[in-house]
């Protein structure tokens, strides 16, 4: 088996919660991918999820509202186009997978993430701190997003933000609020959110990030659109528990071999 982190950068991931792996994808992959990508929003194509969804601070009000058409999530991009499957299963991130999540059969979920992330201008919303586990159920609490960057992405323009190590924090429940949010109301978290740090990532960037790591970003305060594509993967012995909405759809093993 390939094995393309040194020690160093496991035992960072496994310190921080999260990875920066620099140029991963090629300048070609970062291109095909924003092609289809503006040739996807203009209209929107299905499925779509918009900024009036989600009810974020700063989100339209309402779909009927000034930007209320404006997409938040592209979902479903694994069945979008061959360009995001070949990335989803490539060699240069599976490989990192397997030695993250110790196993040797790695699955994607369609049901998380599995989308392209879009933040417009003018209309985009904040997403506060959180731990992307709370909102998934599987066996274990042991799931990696891929997090790949088809643009900088900084603060100014809603880059995600990361507390290292949070991955490791247990918190009582009244820490968070009720939808499940870091509550920044209260002296307890402080020392906490005072570790936060931008990713700053430039295309072809790949932040690979624990399921229990928590983050969050701004609103895009730039000109520009940001893009990033993300996927969530798991072991093949860590499955998602029936019923629930992390099983809705198949999961999917992804084998370079397989796919090459
Ligand atoms: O881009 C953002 O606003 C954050 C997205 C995020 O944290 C998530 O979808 O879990």
């Amino acid at each position: 088996m390939s094995t393309p982190l040194s020690a160093q950068q496991l035992q960072e991931f496994n310190e921080n919660g999260y990875l920066i792996e620099r140029n991963l994808a090629s300048e070609e992959t970062v291109e095909a991918m924003n092609r289809i990508i503006d040739d996807s929003v203009r209209p929107a194509l299905a499925p779509v999820e918009y900024e009036a969804d989600v009810h974020y601070p700063g989100a339209p009000s309402s779909k009927s509202a000034p930007g209320g058409q404006t997409p938040r999530r592209l979902l479903n991009a694994y069945a979008r186009d061959i360009v995001f499957r070949d990335w989803a299963r490539s060699a240069v991130v599976v490989d990192r997978l397997r030695q993250m999540l110790a196993c040797s059969s790695v699955m994607v979920s369609q049901n998380h993430h599995n989308c392209i992330m879009t933040k417009y201008p003018g209309f985009s919303s904040v997403t506060s701190w959180h731990q992307d586990m709370r909102y998934w159920s599987f066996d274990q609490p042991e799931l990696v997003s891929v997090w790949l960057a088809l643009g900088d992405e900084a603060p100014e323009n809603g880059g995600l933000l990361l507390i290292p190590g949070s991955h490791l924090v247990d918190l009582p429940r009244g820490r968070l609020d009720a939808a499940l949010f870091l509550r920044s109301d209260i002296d307890a978290n402080q020392a906490l959110l005072d570790k936060a740090i931008p990713s700053n990532l430039s295309a072809g960037d790949t932040l690979f990030f624990h399921c229990k790591t928590f983050h969050a970003a701004g609103q895009n305060e730039t000109q520009h659109v940001k893009k990033s594509l993300v996927y969530t993967y798991h072991s093949e012995n860590n499955r998602a528990i029936p019923e629930t909405r992390s099983a809705n759809h198949t999961d999917i093993i992804v084998d370079p071999k397989a796919a090459s």
